[in-house]
């Protein structure tokens, strides 16, 4: 049977805007206020969909949350019709209404942690949607991801669906963005490394928060039924979190059997590296191919560097069964160093053989690379045919989507847009014809 690693990214939804919410992500927090431009946001996410299409990839579509999220906003305490809750709101607290106008959902790495069948003892694909407990703006999307997740994966002989876990601070959850699944093949069983950034006797980052805790990993592991050598948890340098790697996917990225990561990505990374590679051999004794780890030391790049140029939140595209593809943000091209260490990269002796780089500004600019807009999850072609079609991007859905984006977007949104009485309808209408366009009826309950 084939098995692939599908993508499934989040499109950017029409509310795309710049409120400095996430404190320790530096992008976020230096945009603060700026300009938006989520039409254009929209189309640069969907350009990077259509490329991964082209390149012979399987790629589905996660449709963006409803935004603003008036539950919330009436659950905070405002009330009456949509337009009063957002006028109320922007007058006394905008960074709540900010919050609940967040597009977060397009960053799809976030939306859940998933573990292959090949690797659970049901044999089944588990998803967990992150409860992202750490900022308001994010804690808000497992109400809308854990539905649609159930919906587009919803054969239960397949797909096994967990709660989001405890919004309790011990559980914070951020999802696939610290989790890699590293395997000979797709079709057997890999480890799966988790990344946590506190745990009770670890040591802790002391500017900015610690995301994902170990007690959250820990559970994943055991109710996605992954046995104890289909698995590794590691610490992530609290280091690397106070210089702004909020998440594990901004210094390392993994694919198949290779990993590439800064050498200072993990706390006692040596020794974690090699209990890696123990695992890897008692995994699958004496069958290629062989784990390939490579570090990035900071004469090539700094953690600074890493966190600006975002070059180990690109994605890892197998072009064939030996070759890889780096999708680099084209960020990466504004620092002769980053372009030094990315030839580098294609020269050692590695899966990587060639770079393309995608233009994604407008997610990146909070924060958002490649490999933040999606979700991977790696599918048999059983498993595949199981999930909800409509989702999966061909030819016609691209142009749909480009002439839904064209028609409904706004070009520019700024801070004090939010206010507009009459941007929540002009969502609702959007999302509404998105529904349909998808094949998910119902999917966006508004409340008037
Ligand atoms: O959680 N930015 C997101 C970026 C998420 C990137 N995802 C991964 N690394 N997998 C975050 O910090 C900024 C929103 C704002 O400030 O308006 C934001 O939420």
């Amino acid at each position: 049977m084939q098995y692939q690693e599908v993508n499934f990214d989040g499109l950017i939804g029409p509310s795309h805007n710049y409120a400095g919410l996430s404190r320790g992500n530096i992008a976020s927090d230096k945009h603060r206020g700026a300009v938006a431009f989520p039409r254009l946001a929209a189309l640069q996410g969907l350009e990077k969909m259509w490329r991964l299409v082209q390149l012979g990839q399987p790629q589905g579509v996660l449709p963006p949350a409803p935004r603003p999220d008036i539950t919330t906003l009436r659950n905070l305490g405002f009330s009456g019709s949509t337009k009063n809750i957002v006028t109320q709101a922007f007058s006394q607290a905008p960074h709540l209404l900010a919050a609940c106008y967040s597009a977060s959902t397009m960053w799809a790495a976030n939306a859940a942690t998933v573990t292959a069948s090949a690797d659970s003892s049901d044999g089944k694909i588990h998803f967990t949607p992150a409860n992202l407990i750490t900022t308001l703006h994010r804690s808000i999307e497992a109400a809308f991801i854990a539905p649609l997740l159930q919906r587009i994966f919803n054969d239960p002989s397949y797909f096994y669906h967990h709660s989001p876990l405890p919004g309790q601070t011990d559980f914070a959850d951020e999802g696939a963005a610290n989790h890699t699944r590293l395997c000979r093949n797709h079709n057997q069983p890999g480890i799966n490394l988790f990344v946590y950034g506190r745990g009770h006797d670890s040591i802790a980052p002391l500017i900015y928060p610690a995301r994902q805790t170990y007690a959250a990993s820990e559970v994943i592991a055991r109710q996605h039924m992954l046995p104890a050598n289909n698995q590794l948890l590691a610490q992530q340098n609290p280091k690397v979190i106070d210089q702004g790697v909020f998440h594990n996917d901004v210094i390392a990225v993994g694919h198949r059997n290779f990993l590439m990561l800064h050498q200072q990505a993990l706390v006692n990374q040596k020794e974690q590296l090699k209990a890696l590679r123990k695992q890897w051999h008692q995994l699958n004794p004496y069958t290629s191919p062989s784990l390939i780890v490579t570090e990035f030391g900071d004469t090539q790049l700094t953690v600074s560097e890493a966190v600006s140029s975002y070059l180990f939140n690109s994605q890892l595209i197998s072009m064939d069964d030996q070759n890889m593809r780096l999708l680099a943000p084209t960020n990466c091209l504004q620092s002769n160093r980053t372009k030094q260490a990315i030839e580098w990269l294609i020269q050692s002796d590695n899966p990587v053989t060639g770079v393309e780089y995608i233009d994604l500004t407008q997610s990146m600019n909070n924060g958002g690379g490649p490999a933040c807009l999606r979700l991977r999850v790696p599918m048999s072609k059983a498993e595949l045919s199981a999930t909800h079609p409509a989702v999966f991007l061909d030819l016609n859905l691209y142009t749909r989507l480009k002439n839904w984006i064209e028609k409904h977007y706004r070009e520019e949104l700024r801070p004090e847009d939010l206010a507009d009485p009459d941007l929540p309808s002009e969502i609702q209408m959007a999302l509404e014809e998105l529904a349909l366009i998808l094949e998910l009826p119902g999917l966006y309950s508004f409340q008037v």
